[in-house]
């Protein structure tokens, strides 16, 4: 019982300085479940039962300047997000070592696999498994209150934090990011859990040509990136229902009623 409380409060604590550098949300998944990942090394697990999720929101007001394809602006928010993120990844990974426990920050947009578009580890599932989100028909995690407006980090430790678990689905009958996409990607399959595999929700060489052969060819774009699926969603859009409704916010990072995020 005493252990327990322990932990707890030691969880909680480490959440809050990981607010306290800059994250908008942060939840804990336990590490076993996620080795059913691919991995990049294989072995990337092994010496941690824990991944920390952490996920900084992007500003509303870059989407509102994408109609048909990623805009400068959006692009230069991409990348300070990305670096907003390896930071906390960096400072979290030394902080839990101060206490001793071997932890390892994950990038945030690292690409391993080339050829088959794979990371170290699938943020995504982190994020899922720790409770910050659900597995949107566009494949991103979709938070309930910024939608899928978010980008994410991963730190794995050894620390044994007390783990968050998934939330519930609620994309229901939407089809806004399917009806959005400018190729068509989007196959408007959901799912309670998680896709077993990326084809299951999207046609997936039809999202990467498009990112990759004319996308981020744009003038200061540069990156394999696009927002559109992102912006029709209707969770995270300022001043929609879903973002108002149902969801009790009570301050930067608790995210739900069902599994708080702190
Ligand atoms: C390579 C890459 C790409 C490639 C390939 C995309 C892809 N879907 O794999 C390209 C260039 C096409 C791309 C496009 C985009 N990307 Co990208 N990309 C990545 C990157 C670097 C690696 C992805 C990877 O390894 N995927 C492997 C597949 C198998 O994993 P997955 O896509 O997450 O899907 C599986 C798991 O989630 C699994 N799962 C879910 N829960 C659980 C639980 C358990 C226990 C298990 C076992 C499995 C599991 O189910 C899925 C099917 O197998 C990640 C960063 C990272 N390291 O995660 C960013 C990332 C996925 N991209 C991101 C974004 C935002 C985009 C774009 C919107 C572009 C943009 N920035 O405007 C589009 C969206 C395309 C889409 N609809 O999916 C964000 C997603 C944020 C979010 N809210 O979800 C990420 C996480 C980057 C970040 N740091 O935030 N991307
Ligand atoms: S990132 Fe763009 S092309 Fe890919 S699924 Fe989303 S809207 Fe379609
Ligand atoms: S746009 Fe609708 S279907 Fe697509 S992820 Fe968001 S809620 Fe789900």
């Amino acid at each position: 019982m005493k252990g327990n409380r322990l932990r707890d409060d030691y969880t909680e604590r480490i959440k809050g300085k990981i607010i306290g550098l800059g994250a908008d949300l942060v939840g804990v998944a336990d590490a076993e479940p996620l080795k059913a990942l691919r991995l990049n090394p294989a072995n990337l697990l092994d010496p941690f039962s824990r991944a920390i999720s952490v996920a900084v929101r992007l500003p509303t007001a870059v989407f509102e300047e994408i109609l048909d394809r990623p805009t400068p602006n959006y692009s230069t928010v991409y990348q300070t997000a990305n670096r907003i993120l390896d930071e906390i990844a960096f400072r979290t990974a030394a902080m839990l070592e101060d206490d001793d426990f071997p932890s390892l920050p994950i990038a945030a947009s690292q690409l391993l696999d080339t050829k088959k578009w794979y990371g170290a580890i699938s943020h995504k599932a982190v994020g899922r498994m720790a409770g910050l989100g659900w597995q949107g028909k566009s494949l991103l995690l979709v938070n309930p209150r910024y939608g899928p407006r978010i980008r994410l980090v991963t730190v794995l430790t050894s620390a044994p934090l007390k783990i968050d678990g998934p939330i519930k689905n609620r994309c229901g009958r939407c089809t806004m990011c399917q009806e959005a996409c400018p190729v068509g990607a989007i196959k408007g399959v959901g799912t309670q859990g998680h896709y077993t595999r990326r084809s299951e929700a999207l046609y997936f060489s039809r999202c990467v040509e498009k990112l990759v052969d004319e996308f981020s060819k744009l003038p200061n774009v540069g990156a394999p990136i696009c927002g559109i699926c992102i912006k029709a969603c209707p969770f995270g859009q300022k001043g929609s229902k879903k973002e108002q409704g149902q969801d009790k916010q009570v301050g930067k990072g608790a995210v739900s009623d069902e599994k708080a995020c702190l």
